[in-house]
């Protein structure tokens, strides 16, 4: 772990980068909130707030009470009013290879249609609308949509199954499903519109689908429910006029996995959500007029939502959308966009690294990145071997690195260097965004000396910060807010040093991390136990070379069931349907038994002891140690 290296800023990018000094630390750290207040000030409002932040009913925390405005307006009206109007707002890649652009002004002239024809559909202000989509510019328009007329979107990844469609619509009430006829991934085609259509007769409160002609598929319409986008499009004004929001009114809502078995609906706000991200976008991705920017994420993902639409359109910043995938048609699928489009700043995960790493440089030698002046990195912890191999291989040694710690539930980056000033040490995301405060702390909370590993905690609110959880508040406060109170609990573990760099070391709870996507170890349970054949199963994330975590499943069998390898696949099967492809289990062992505590607790902690080969932790508060034996006797005849 430890690297002695330091990587200080470049001298041409110190002397061209935004922030070149320490004042915004400085201001931060005398005033906080009247730094978020700076920070507003580059928004446009149709009413200033009366007050910063309100935290009289803690933690339902308000932020700039009373302000006035509107996202899309925001993103986009403000910009068609400038020097902007013109300028690039998406660079769109089709998986094919063919692609569009589209300026901020047609960008606007899409989004206004796009909320008229909802707004016609008889969606209104608090309506719940759910975004099944592609990667594709009318998810990002669909999105903005919602924003104009203030209804709530919430994007299920397109990659997910309709069983867990169907868990996220049923939970939301959603109206409105917006979606496309199908898609490709890989060359092979997805009947998206179909696998939606399942989930919503298994609903119920879905009234109306849009569908957008993506592939021009045959699909089967039911007159009355289901609505062709381009049929309605051409009937509705140009214009559709931004709706004058409130500040605290919901934005969005985004699922994400929690330690149950229910994913949490998490939910950002309107205005503190956009000065996170406007002003994150901004300061950690050092934002040039000129930037290409690219974030490989999926606007299924929070950092799709954060910082491939709000944070960068917020600012008037080109983005790059790309459908497909880095291996299709081939492994320089990256380098030939990042050449072809002259990207400048590059975002991704350290997963996608580790395999670009795996491929060879050949890949990356075919192509021209001289484009490149930022590089960034999220999702999961990056090794320093991995660092140093996107810092001299695609940063070609003159890149700075952002390795920037955030959550679905932060909204916004929370713990990364500003890339003009801070100095890199390779696998730490650094130091805390200005205005940002976190603690390490024990079990009891107290505060831990330099170097000791703890739980990070975040000690006082910021504007991005989630609001509650959709429908169950009481959720909210449990998961959050009453491990150490008065803090907001991350769930991951992490040690500062000496020079008060934070070094993550990933989840102390039940939730693992596969490739940069959160997956909770008791949804996949579930998932498993559905089966007739499983008496219990216990999953856990034990480590991977390139994914991160992989998936790996304990299972104990009811009488009589045989473990065979048909049943095995089967059950890998059954999670794919129930959550996902990004959930199938890598492995599957059967037991007689998995380990417990004496209050019935399975210890995970000992099956990943086991599961990545490890002498065994304490196990003196497990009830049958026997068990323990006969796992492992199972698992290395197995392994
Ligand atoms: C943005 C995002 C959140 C979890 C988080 C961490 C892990 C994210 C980093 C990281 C080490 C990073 N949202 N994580 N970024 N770990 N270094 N730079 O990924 O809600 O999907 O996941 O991801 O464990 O708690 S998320």
């Amino acid at each position: 772990m430890e690297n002695n290296f330091v990587y200080p800023p470049p001298q041409h990018f110190k002397e061209n980068a935004l922030v070149k000094d320490d004042t915004l630390y400085r201001r931060a750290a005398a005033d906080r909130l009247n730094f978020w207040a700076e920070m507003a000030e580059g928004l446009d409002w149709f009413k200033k707030w009366d007050k910063v932040l309100d935290e009289s009913d803690a933690p339902y925390y308000r932020w700039f009470v009373g302000g006035k405005l509107n996202v899309s307006y925001n993103c986009l009206d403000r910009h068609v009013n400038s020097f902007r109007r013109n300028k690039a707002a998406v660079i769109f890649e089709a998986e094919d290879g063919s692609n569009v652009t589209l300026t901020y002004y047609q960008l606007f002239r899409e989004v206004n249609r796009f909320a008229a024809v909802m707004q016609q559909m008889g969606v209104q202000k608090g309506d719940r609308v759910v975004i099944y989509m592609p990667m594709v510019p009318e998810a990002v328009m669909a999105m903005l949509a919602c924003t104009r007329i203030g209804a709530i979107h919430s994007v299920v990844f397109s990659g997910f199954s309709t069983e867990a469609l169907y868990k996220r619509i049923n939970d939301l009430g959603a109206k409105l499903l917006v979606t496309v006829d199908g898609a490709t991934r890989r060359g092979k085609f997805i009947p998206l519109k179909e696998n939606a259509q399942q989930a919503i007769e298994a609903c119920g409160c879905i009234e109306k689908i849009l569908v957008v002609r993506r592939l021009g598929n045959i699909v089967q319409m039911q007159p009355g429910r289901d609505y062709w986008y381009h049929e309605l499009v051409g009937q509705v004004p140009l214009y559709c006029s931004p709706a004058e929001m409130d500040a605290e009114d919901p934005l969005f809502l985004l699922y994400s996995s929690g330690t149950t078995g229910t994913p949490k609906g998490i939910l950002h706000t309107t205005a503190g959500y956009l000065v996170g991200v406007y002003t994150t976008y901004r300061y950690v991705f050092d934002y040039h007029e000129e930037d290409i920017f690219w974030s490989t994420s999926d606007i299924g993902w929070i950092t799709g939502q954060s910082y491939i639409v709000y944070g960068p359109l917020a600012n008037g910043a080109t983005i790059v959308i790309f459908e497909g995938t880095p291996d299709y048609p081939q492994r320089d699928r990256f380098w030939e966009i990042i050449e072809k489009y002259g990207v400048t700043v590059f975002y991704t995960a350290p997963t996608a690294i580790s395999t670009f790493m795996q491929w060879g440089t050949a890949w990356v030698k075919k192509h021209d990145l001289s484009s490149l002046r930022l590089l960034g990195s999220v999702g999961e912890p990056i090794k320093p071997d991995t660092w140093l191999w996107f810092y001299e291989h695609i940063g070609q040694k003159r890149c700075p690195i952002v390795d920037t710690w955030w959550q679905t539930e932060t909204g916004m980056i929370m713990i990364s260097p500003l890339p003009g000033i801070t100095a890199l040490k390779p696998g730490s995301a650094t130091l805390p965004f200005p205005g940002v405060e976190v603690q390490i702390v024990d079990d009891q909370g107290r505060p831990l000396p330099d170097n000791e590993a703890g739980h990070m905690v975040i000690t006082s609110p910021w504007p991005a910060m989630l609001r509650t959880l959709y429908n169950d508040p009481e959720r909210y406060e449990k998961a959050y807010w009453k491990q150490f109170p008065g803090c907001f609990y991350s769930g991951d573990g992490a040690r500062r040093d000496e020079d008060g760099y934070i070094w993550i070391l990933g989840r102390l709870d039940d939730v693992i991390n596969v490739s940069g996507h959160r997956l909770s170890t008791a949804e996949i349970e579930g998932a498993l136990v559905r089966h007739t054949g499983v008496a219990e199963a216990a999953v856990i994330g034990r480590a991977h070379e390139i994914k991160n975590q992989a998936v790996a499943a304990f299972v104990t069998l009811k009488e009589g069931v045989l473990g065979t390898e048909e049943l095995r696949e089967e059950l890998k099967n059954l999670v794919v349907k129930e959550i996902g492809a990004i959930a199938r289990p890598d492995d599957i062992y059967f037991t007689a038994e998995l380990p417990k505590t004496r209050s019935g607790k399975i210890m995970r902690r000992l099956l990943r002891d086991i599961a990545e080969g490890r002498a065994l932790g304490d196990t003196s508060t497990l009830l049958d140690a026997e068990v323990i034996a006969n796992i492992k006797k199972s698992y290395e005849g197995e392994g």
